[in-house]
């Protein structure tokens, strides 16, 4: 009788003391509300299939839906009017990664990426090589070009070339769209010019099955009027993702150019492992690089073994709130989850 009324109220107390997010595995969490994303990383660890599998057909998905025109094909067409994608995934227990980076006419990236971890000894391959590597295992190879990428092409070429990523060049980027020739250093603020970069939403995804093995992943076509030949942070080793299955991974979106240079996947993972809840590794992760770009896009999602989760992301123009989304067992199906940007 005693025991039968003790086990409720020590159950209630447990509850009070867990983290706010919900301990159990195995566990999908994604960037931004990509639903479908998320349900086919889901399915894929319930019908038995490894973390990587998970990661690689769950970002495929994005990839294949054009999500929010920012993952695959079509989307973010550069200078020159070309869609190019920037890829990776790791394997929480080996260490291993493949990535790809300015990836043309091949839409699944992320299955590059991982025939680059799978298919060689190297780490990263770029440009028209990787393209070259991909159509040689069997990827096929096609126009990335949609209407609406050409759209946007055509209206930013008919607007001088603006907005666009260059700096401190001569004659006034304002009014043309080269040949660029370097004029003395401005001071200038970095980007003020590009109102693209609030509309970007790469997808980057962890996957932690039941046993502890760990993976993460990322896809996404980069940034808009971006200089041909720019790689984000996405396909970079701890700055887009990482994982480490002996902790837990983390997976990193917005302005790649500042992300990459702080490596905040590799930071969050490392936190953890000293024993910051997965919140806490990804407010901290954010605030290095706060400390120097008070003005930044960027979040990041954060999990460990233990099943925790946690998502952090800087307070920027009109952006206050960050939406993921977490597949675990509470719920059996993808929820969409917010935090509030710091
Ligand atoms: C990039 N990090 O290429 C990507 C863009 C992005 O949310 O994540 N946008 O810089």
């Amino acid at each position: 009788m005693t025991v039968k009324l003790f086990a409720p109220v020590l159950l209630c107390t447990l509850m009070f003391l867990l983290p706010t997010s919900p301990a159990t595995l195995p566990l999908v969490i994604n960037t931004w509300p990509f639903i479908n994303a998320s349900a086919v990383a889901w399915q894929v660890l319930q019908s038995g299939g490894s973390v990587l599998d998970a990661v690689e057909q769950g970002c495929t998905r994005c990839e294949a839906e054009q999500c929010d025109g920012s993952v695959g094909y079509g989307g973010s067409p550069d200078e020159k009017g070309e869609t190019t994608l920037d890829a990776m995934i790791m394997n929480g227990d080996t260490l291993e990664v493949g990535a790809v980076a300015d990836l043309r006419r091949i839409k699944n990236a992320i299955g590059v990426a991982r025939a680059v971890m799978e298919r060689t000894d190297h780490t990263l391959l770029v440009g028209e090589s990787a393209s070259l590597f991909a159509e040689n295992m069997g990827f096929t190879a096609e126009d990335l070009t949609t209407n609406k990428s050409m759209n946007i092409f055509s209206q930013w070429l008919s607007n001088n070339c603006q907005p666009n990523y260059r700096k401190n060049v001569f004659p006034d980027p304002s009014k043309f769209c080269g040949p660029y020739k370097p004029t003395a250093v401005v001071n200038e603020k970095r980007r003020a010019q590009s109102t693209d970069i609030l509309s970007h939403d790469t997808i980057g995804m962890i996957a932690i099955d039941q046993h502890g093995h760990v993976a993460a992943g990322t896809s996404t076509n980069g940034m808009t009027h971006k200089v041909p030949g720019r790689v984000g942070d996405s396909p970079i080793p701890g700055s887009g993702a990482y994982a480490d299955s002996t902790v837990g991974a983390a997976a990193a979106t917005g302005d790649g150019d500042i992300m990459m240079r702080f490596l905040p996947s590799y930071l969050a993972v490392e936190l953890m492992r000293n024993g910051a809840d997965p919140s806490s590794a990804c407010k901290t992760a954010i605030s290095r690089i706060k400390k120097h770009h008070k003005e930044f896009f960027g979040a990041i999602i954060c999990a460990n073994t233990t099943g925790h989760y946690g998502a952090a992301c800087n307070k920027f123009s009109k952006i206050s709130k960050f939406h993921f989304m977490v597949s675990n067992s509470e719920s059996n199906t993808p929820l969409m989850k917010s935090v509030d940007c710091i």
